[in-house]
């Protein structure tokens, strides 16, 4: 071995225990969407509405999880995972929202739970990735605060069927896409382009985890934010200005509400609006205490506070409003890095800058990174993807990982987005994350390189891990 492999290898050397995982989601995996009682779903109508979606995709069939779970957990397995994120769809358990559960919406995932466990791979259970039952978006959706105490109900219900096939649940996954992208700017479902909706939707998003985190009382509970690295352009006053709101709104209006209770002033007085919906005991709610916290990471964002720039850090692939609600002049800057195929710049750095910020300024909360990946154009020849970017990608933040936790992170796993190609939301099955290729036609499944590459770095870490036989 080289002197270059060793450091390698050093790198990526990870504590006994640590989870090697994948990440997927309901919508964007399972298709099956009128099967077995399942009811509709925001992202039903959203996909059905025309110039939502890059090239009118849905996901009726998706890459059909649905009936080929048993191929993608002996895929799991193959790749030597010890951890599986995956997200429940709520409108399978209760079609219209409420009331009573769908037993047969419950089979599927204690059938994908027991094979889960039956290959040794601990399933890590998210109740919403964004596929809210359409019936309580026509109640007034997130915005509406009934829907944060239908939330908690369903939570509880899914917990009960569940509880001892999953050992780990988590509430609401990225609740900023959910609010802002689904109530500002318009880019996901439900498409509404209401600003003060969305900063109700963002409440009532943590007020749903925080009923829910109280209703299933759980062995073990986290919540999921997706947070972002973010410099300003310059030193000037109105580019650190734009940091400080940019940072507010995405990062620490939900580390601040999960983690202390409570929403930063600076960013309340930013909105500039009446924030009477915020009831008593709301903020307590919110920061019940959870066990894990689960961080979704991709990318760095340059902002300036000079008007007229970019409205977003890449762009979208419909036509969109600003989801930067009461920051609406901030513009983002090419930061000068390579970018991905979504135009995410790659900064692996700001995986090291979130984890040990959090560490250092919250409470201590052990974390997962629980989404972390990349898009790029893939090409399929003579039955190999040799993607080299991706696989530098996964490599660099995980090396990133160990770092933060060489500075004391307690970091206690990595979920790779995503474990297969699957529907990427309004850009339909135009960009590719899996590690895992899907032939959106046959369904046919192939290992990509970084897929090849992950399973050899999960195996030298685990090969001293104690078996069970
Ligand atoms: O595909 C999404 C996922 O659903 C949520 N986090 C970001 C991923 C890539 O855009």
């Amino acid at each position: 071995m080289t002197t270059q492999e060793e450091q390698t290898r050093a790198a990526l050397r990870f504590p006994p225990g640590f989870a090697w995982g994948a990440a997927t989601s309901a919508y964007q995996i399972e298709g099956a969407v009128g099967e077995d009682g399942r009811g509709a779903s925001i992202w039903d109508t959203f996909t059905r509405t025309p110039g939502r979606i890059l090239g009118g995709h849905h996901a009726d069939v998706a890459i059909d999880h649905y009936h080929r779970y048993r191929e993608d957990v002996a895929i799991m397995a193959r790749l030597g995972l010890s951890a599986y994120r995956f997200s429940v769809s709520w409108p399978r358990i209760q079609p219209g929202g409420s009331g009573p559960v769908n037993s047969k919406g419950l089979d599927f995932y204690k059938r994908l739970t027991d094979e889960l466990r039956r290959h040794d791979i601990d399933p890590w259970l998210t109740l919403y990735h964004w596929d809210l039952p359409q019936e309580l978006e026509d109640a007034g959706g997130w915005p509406n605060r009934d829907t944060a105490y239908r939330f908690a109900e369903y939570a509880a219900a899914v917990h009960e069927a569940l509880k001892d096939h999953v050992h780990t649940f988590s509430t609401v996954n990225e609740p900023w896409c959910a609010a802002f992208l689904g109530y500002a700017s318009g880019e996901h479902a439900p498409g509404r382009r209401e600003p003060e909706n969305a900063i109700r939707g963002a409440h009532h998003l943590n007020l749903a985890h925080g009923l829910a985190v109280q209703a299933m009382n759980a062995r073990r509970v986290g919540g999921c934010v997706n947070l972002y690295a973010i410099t300003p352009a310059t030193g000037a006053e109105r580019d650190l200005d734009a940091a400080r709101r940019i940072d507010g709104l995405q990062n620490r209006f939900f580390l601040d509400a999960l983690l202390l209770g409570r929403y930063p002033e600076d960013v309340l007085a930013d909105l500039g609006m009446d924030l009477g919906f915020i009831q008593p005991g709301d903020m307590k709610a919110i920061g019940a205490p959870i066990d894990v916290l689960l961080v979704n990471y991709y990318s760095r964002f340059t902002v300036s506070g000079e008007p007229g720039g970019r409205a977003s850090a890449a762009a979208a692939p419909t036509d969109t409003a600003s989801p930067w609600v009461g920051s609406e002049h901030v513009s983002f800057v090419n930061g000068g890095r390579p970018v991905t195929a979504m135009g995410w710049e790659i900064d692996e750095d700001g995986l090291v800058e979130i984890l040990t910020r959090v560490a250092r300024e919250y409470p201590p909360i052990p974390m997962v990174v629980s989404e972390n990946g990349a898009a790029f154009d893939d090409a399929l020849v003579d039955g190999r993807v040799h993607d080299r970017e991706r696989q530098a990608y996964v490599e660099a933040h995980l090396a990133a990982c160990r770092r933060a936790i060489d500075l004391g992170v307690p970091l206690q796993g990595y979920f790779a987005w995503s474990l297969m190609d699957n529907f990427e939301w309004a850009w339909g099955y135009g960009k590719r994350f899996g590690l895992v290729h899907v032939d959106f036609e046959t369904q046919e499944r192939l290992l990509k390189d970084s897929a090849l590459w992950y399973a050899e770095i999960i195996r030298q870490n685990r090969r001293h891990e104690p078996t069970d036989s």
